[in-house]
């Protein structure tokens, strides 16, 4: 019994000897480091999975981006054409002043809507100046939005009614286009008399008024329009201004 086991154990350590021995030698090539090369493709593929936290933020945010394309629309066109009967009201024209002062008051002036007379309907301006110290300055101004930087060509004309009769002692008529509203006296733009060329005191007369400008617009993109009376003597007058007509042409842009 005792050889018999033996017998079987010894069979069994000859057969895992022979076993171990088949399986751990060399191959005949001698090429056994093969294995390491399943090992190195497993670490680098962790690292990308981080990758698309980053493209998240950069997908969000241009949506954002489209809405201040909505701002532009104000822009105003090149070219634009308007006209004003003062039938209801007086239409965005503000009356202005310069030099009215005389030691220590103001003269009498002012620049109103009447139905005294009309080239058109029934309402008029109606400019009346005191111009008792003989420097005053009214005039009716309006501005208008055009394209910033741009040069315009404008056409002003209007009906002006004057008793300014004969050669001489006439008013001077402001008629201009200017970047900025003017503050000084120098910075009016002033064009021929008053006078309605009669020969006799025949009363008002309805004259056609018609000037051209170059104009050129600052980065405000704005443009103010003058009309009115510089009084160069020392006496009261009053005119009439109706069927103002205003184009603006843009030139250069
Ligand atoms: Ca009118």
């Amino acid at each position: 019994m005792i050889l018999v086991a033996s017998t079987i154990i010894t069979v069994f350590v000859v057969a895992v000897g022979f076993y171990s021995l088949s399986n751990s030698a060399p191959p005949p090539n001698g090429v056994s480091p093969s294995p390491t090369l399943t090992q190195s493709p497993a670490s680098p593929t962790a690292t990308p999975t981080q990758s698309p936290n980053p493209t998240i933020s950069p997908s969000s945010s241009p949506t954002i981006v489209p809405s201040p394309t909505q701002t532009p629309t104000p822009t105003p066109s090149p070219s634009a054409s308007y006209s004003y009967s003062f039938e209801e009201n007086m239409q965005d024209w503000e009356p202005r002043a310069l030099d009215t002062d005389l030691a220590n008051f103001t003269i009498d002036w002012s620049i109103t809507r009447s139905q005294e007379r009309a080239k058109d309907g029934n309402t008029a301006l109606k400019f009346y100046l005191g111009n008792y110290n003989d420097k005053g300055k009214i005039w009716v101004e309006h501005n208008f939005d055009v394209q910033p930087n741009t040069q315009y060509n404008v056409n002003i004309s209007y009906a002006f009614a004057s008793a300014d009769w004969g050669d001489a002692n006439h008013f001077i008529i402001i008629t201009g286009v200017l970047p900025k509203s003017p503050q000084s006296r120098d910075e009016l733009v002033y064009q021929g008399s008053t006078a309605n060329s009669a020969n006799s005191d025949v009363g008002f007369l309805w004259l056609d008024k018609a000037y051209n400008f170059v104009a050129q617009s600052d980065s405000t993109g704005k443009l103010h329009v003058v009309i009115g009376v510089w009084g160069v003597w020392e006496t009261a007058r009053t005119y009439f201004i109706d069927s103002v007509k205003i184009t603006f042409v843009a030139s250069s842009s």
